[in-house]
């Protein structure tokens, strides 16, 4: 395909309070602070990951956008949006109302650290919850940095990661 931007994609993710509610005035917020929000996925509802911990279950959906600025300067606003739609930070993989992340910022391959950014987003290659959105609207994507197409990566899915998928609705997003 070949598009006049260069597309970010941007991961949606909540299990606490009304995550569906929380995403579409999240990503209205996000269309105020110069975001341009260009497609997003259905919704997807799939148990919290790791198993076990006895989360609610989690919404997630995939957002293509268009953002004049650096990927760094991106993560500051999702970071400020996710802190003003209530999600406290506590230890990793803790429940949250909204969780925002960068999956891929124009193709940009970054080796990340403790305090940068990773490019493309490290862990979305092994997550149905993060891929199966993302197809959705980007059904030709390719990894960066393997050069797989996501149709290869989710073909290469454990089966125990595809089958609690669950499609659901659109959010009523009116896109600018
Ligand atoms: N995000 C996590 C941890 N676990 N599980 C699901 N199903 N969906 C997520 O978005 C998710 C998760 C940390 O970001
Ligand atoms: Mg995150
Ligand atoms: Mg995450």
């Amino acid at each position: 395909m070949n598009k006049k931007y260069a597309p970010v994609y941007i991961a949606l993710g909540g299990n606490l309070s009304n995550p569906a509610d929380t995403f579409l005035q999240a990503l209205k917020a996000l269309q105020n602070e110069g975001v341009r929000i260009r497609a997003v996925s259905h919704l997807w509802q799939s148990p919290a990951w790791p198993p076990g911990q006895g989360q609610p279950d989690y919404l997630n959906a995939c957002a293509e956008v268009t953002f004049d600025g650096t990927a760094e300067e991106l993560l500051v606003i999702l970071q400020a949006t996710e802190t003003r739609f209530g999600r406290v930070r506590s230890e990793r993989n803790a429940a949250r109302t909204l969780d925002l992340d960068i999956l891929d910022f124009k193709g940009e391959i970054r080796p990340g650290s403790d305090t940068a950014l990773h490019l493309p987003h490290p862990r979305m290659r092994s997550r149905g919850f993060v891929l199966f959105p993302l197809q959705d609207i980007a059904p030709n994507w390719q990894d960066p940095v393997s050069k797989q197409n996501i149709t290869e990566i989710i073909a290469r899915l454990p089966f125990s990661d595809v089958e609690p998928m669950t499609r659901k609705g659109r959010l009523d997003l009116h896109l600018g």
